[in-house]
């Protein structure tokens, strides 16, 4: 028997302009649609849904060296940054639904106004932290952990729109979960910095339960502290779907982001719907469903007159 301590509130980030197609902006309303709120109230959470965030494209906002919509970028990082901190200021667990994964600029930025000694579980197919010079698309959700470290700072150029934020992250306070398709020049970041990160043949060869005992403790044997979790649902295998389940059982889950959730993609509304269940499921496990069943308050065994 258990009862939450904790509250969940519902960021919506429609947003995709750090990458190239559209319709990752329906994310947010997909993601509801596929029963998002109820499985959580199920949870015995109490909900409080934010609703969407309202971002601007701005007009004026030319190219980066081949980085598009800079400016915009930002400025709807700095707009969910705000939003994610009062959340986690408020007392809630944070869930942010992108939009494209350049928004964890913007969240992650947003949790550390609140959590300063936060760490990072990144899951996800790809590893995001190309700089705007070793992007070989020049999109941004392709680079979000990179304006995060404070070891690659002198790395990174000056990205017009991102000038109100610093990089805070150590690579030491980050984790990746689920690599599978590197860049040359990030797998040299990587390297050369020393983050920790399990591909999905580290997975095949450990299996998820230890790639997930090793990554806690990387993250939190030194102390404990909130953890980040930013999952793209690019990265999703069967696999995975019970790592999502451990941060939570020590409390520690203060801020999710699901991500990368593209409705228009989908060759069918079957395949858009097992995409969106997928979605919250991922959710639903990392905030404590566990394969029994949720815990809801059930005070007794009924029994017969
Ligand atoms: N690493 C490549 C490709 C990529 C990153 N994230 C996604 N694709 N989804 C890049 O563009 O930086
Ligand atoms: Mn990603
Ligand atoms: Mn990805």
């Amino acid at each position: 028997l258990q009862t939450r301590s904790h509250s969940v509130a519902i960021v919506g980030a429609p947003f995709s302009k750090g990458q190239k197609r559209r319709g990752v902006e329906h994310g947010p309303k997909a993601i509801r649609d596929a029963g998002l709120v109820e499985r959580l109230s199920n949870l015995d959470y109490p909900v409080h849904d934010f609703g969407d965030l309202t971002f601007k494209h701005l007009e004026k906002d030319e190219h980066f060296m081949h980085v598009p919509f800079p400016r915009t970028v930002g400025r709807a990082n700095q707009l969910l940054s705000g939003a994610v901190s009062g959340a986690v200021g408020a007392g809630h667990t944070c869930l942010m639904l992108g939009g494209d994964h350049s928004l964890a600029i913007g969240s992650v930025e947003g949790h550390s106004q609140q959590c300063p000694d936060l760490c990072l579980i990144w899951v996800d197919a790809h590893a995001d932290i190309n700089t705007p010079l070793t992007s070989p698309s020049g999109n941004l959700h392709g680079q979000s952990v990179s304006f995060l470290l404070k070891d690659l700072q002198n790395k990174m150029p000056q990205v017009p729109g991102f000038s109100w934020m610093k990089p805070f992250l150590s690579a030491r306070d980050l984790v990746y979960i689920g690599l599978r398709d590197v860049d040359p020049g990030e797998h040299v970041i990587l390297k050369t910095m020393g983050i920790q990160y399990f591909s999905m043949r580290d997975i095949d060869r450990m299996g998820i339960q230890r790639v997930m005992e090793v990554t806690l403790d990387h993250l939190l044997a030194r102390k404990q502290r909130p953890i980040h979790l930013s999952f793209d649902i690019d990265a999703f295998d069967p696999s995975l779907a019970p790592a999502t389940g451990t941060p939570v059982n020590g409390g520690l889950l203060s801020v999710m982001d699901v991500v990368e959730v593209n409705p228009t993609l989908g060759a069918s509304p079957e395949a858009v719907e097992a995409t969106t269940s997928l979605a919250v499921d991922v959710i639903a496990s990392a905030l404590g469903q566990t394969r029994e069943g949720a815990h809801v308050a059930f005070p007794k065994i009924t029994e017969p007159k």
